[in-house]
């Protein structure tokens, strides 16, 4: 049976490139019956989510003869607008349904809710629509991720156990917008409180390394004291580490992040990085390509779903938990 696998990446609004896959025009009457699924993304420079995409690749291998899969991503974390422009893409292209991780939790809810009007069936994944945006655009689409504020708290917890109380801290928070950037900082910020850790300035860095790099070198010099960046995604903590390393204080200012992708396994190896959360980003979209089939097979609007969330730390890391 053929099968069809298109990768998108929205360079620019003329330049869509197919990277991969089987586009063969000429389709059997069989494959022209199966749904459609695209999965919208941010960065796909950002491994986290090229590592989602492999996730959802590896499922329509094995479901290949249920669906089509069409991924897409955008070039720079920010492009709220090129997000926008690849649902219309999508929905110009007819597609059944759109599982999305929008850039921007209230700005991506509207082009949605004309993708929904329009037949196609929307999940939300990974980043939480904004709960007051859907009831005032009238959108239904069910979440499928986890809880971030959770997360952060468990990534704050294992940097206070070797803080002291009264020790200042400083976060880098996500873009502004995206729900879960807020949920880890509040999740950072119930974690300090809990070991009594002052927490001297939080600050966006747009979950971009080299504006990480440039804030956290602001932060250390204004707080010389400083004995912890809390990073609310890793690349956001390899622009905070190089920082540390360039005012020349390695080992006295500790760095954690949130996504675990591999170049902080490295880190976490070498004790420079202090600990960083799994989010099982290979499962994230494949929960919900498995939401957005169930849908379109006709069944009820299934509920929000939490998926799993683990502590990543030097001494857990040999031990990797089973992926669920
Ligand atoms: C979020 C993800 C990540 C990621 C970030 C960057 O939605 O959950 O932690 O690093 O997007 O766009």
């Amino acid at each position: 049976m053929r099968s069809r696998l298109v990768i998108v990446i929205a360079l620019s609004l003329t330049s869509a490139l197919v990277l991969s896959g089987c586009a063969n025009k000429k389709e059997s009457p069989q494959t022209t019956t199966k749904p459609r699924v695209a999965l919208i993304m941010k960065s796909l420079a950002n491994e986290f989510f090229k590592t989602m995409a492999e996730g959802a690749r590896k499922h329509h291998e094995k479901h290949a003869n249920e669906y089509e899969l069409i991924i897409n991503g955008i070039k720079d974390e920010l492009d709220v607008n090129k997000q926008v422009e690849l649902v219309e893409q999508m929905m110009a292209q007819g597609v059944d349904a759109i599982v999305i991780a929008p850039a921007d939790s209230k700005a991506l809810v509207s082009v949605c809710k004309k993708a929904s009007d329009a037949g196609i069936v929307v999940v939300n994944i990974d980043n939480r629509f904004d709960k007051q945006a859907l009831s005032e655009a009238g959108l239904r689409a069910p979440f499928v991720g986890p809880d971030n504020r959770k997360g952060a708290r468990l990534v704050g917890e294992a940097l206070a156990r070797t803080l002291k109380p009264g020790d200042q801290v400083a976060i880098l928070e996500g873009a502004p917008n995206a729900y879960n950037g807020e949920q880890r900082k509040l999740g950072f910020m119930d974690a300090m409180k809990a070991a009594g850790i002052k927490v001297i300035a939080s600050q966006t860095a747009y979950w971009e390394t080299d504006k990480a790099n440039a804030i956290a070198r602001n932060i250390i010099t204004a707080h010389p004291d400083i004995k912890a960046l809390l990073c609310a995604n890793d690349s956001m903590a390899l622009g905070a580490l190089k920082a540390v390393e360039e005012s020349g204080k390695a080992g006295k200012i500790a760095v954690v992040g949130y996504d675990n992708i591999s170049a902080a396994h490295e880190l976490l190896n070498e004790g420079k990085l202090l600990a960083t959360a799994d989010q099982h980003a290979d499962q994230l979209a494949v929960y919900g390509i498995e939401y957005a089939l169930q849908m379109l097979r006709g069944e009820a609007t299934p509920e929000d779903k939490e998926t799993p969330v683990d502590l990543v730390t030097k001494r857990n890391q040999t031990e990797p938990k089973p992926k669920s």
